[in-house]
């Protein structure tokens, strides 16, 4: 099973796909998380990532592209894998499909988190992480607006788009997720 969560900053990726991944025993593949564990270990990935990260904007496709595909080659995920924050822009999810194809596989579900940015900046600004200072919030919901929305057009024409709305409580938003995962994976 292969999943890909898309939303925007403050959605609730990293909190849903937490618990997704527990109540379905797959992997979790967090592109935020291996850029602060990278940022943390001061590796030449981590300093190149931070400067974007600081500014809002993404990390250029080509260092995220090789960076999950080199955590696809070694992770075992054959009980099935999912992608929290990967792919964020158009490049990046052909790369996924291309990387996926060449294994003859496919993503069975992407899945579109739904929240009104009122909510996503008060949830952001409550965080309290690095990158969560009011500038960078506009700057990074202005490029998911430009560059992350438009897969959501991407994996709906080809039938693998699902949507949740990300409003209600954590649990309340996974029993959602957990029924869009049983009508489209049974
Ligand atoms: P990410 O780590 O992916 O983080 P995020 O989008 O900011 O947050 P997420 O949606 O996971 O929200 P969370 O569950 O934490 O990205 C960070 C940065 O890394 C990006 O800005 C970019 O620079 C870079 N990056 C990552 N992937 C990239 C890629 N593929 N290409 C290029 N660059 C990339 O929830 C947020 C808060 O809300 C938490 O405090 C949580 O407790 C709270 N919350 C969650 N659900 C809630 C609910 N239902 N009700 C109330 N509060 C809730």
């Amino acid at each position: 099973m292969l999943v890909v969560f898309i939303g925007p900053p403050g959605s609730g990726k990293g909190t849903q796909a937490s618990q997704l991944c527990q109540h379905l025993s797959i992997t979790h593949l967090s592109t935020g998380e291996m850029f602060r564990a990278a940022i943390q270990e001061g590796t030449e990935l981590g300093v190149q990532a931070q400067q974007y990260m600081d500014r809002g904007e993404l990390v250029p496709d080509q260092l995220v592209v090789s960076m999950v595909a080199d955590a696809l080659r070694s992770s075992p995920y054959n009980n099935g894998c999912l992608l929290d924050g990967f792919p964020r822009s158009l490049p990046q999810a052909e790369a996924l499909d291309q990387m996926l194809e060449e294994e003859g596989k496919q993503i069975d579900l992407a899945l579109e988190l739904n929240v009104d940015e009122e909510v996503l900046i008060d949830r952001l600004l409550a965080r309290k992480r690095p990158d969560d200072t009011i500038d960078t919030i506009h700057h990074r919901l202005q490029v998911y607006r430009e560059q992350t929305s438009p897969l959501l057009d991407y994996y709906r024409d080809r039938g693998q788009l699902r949507t949740v709305n990300g409003k209600g409580t954590v649990d309340e938003v996974h029993q959602q997720i957990l029924q869009q995962v049983a009508e489209k994976i049974p």
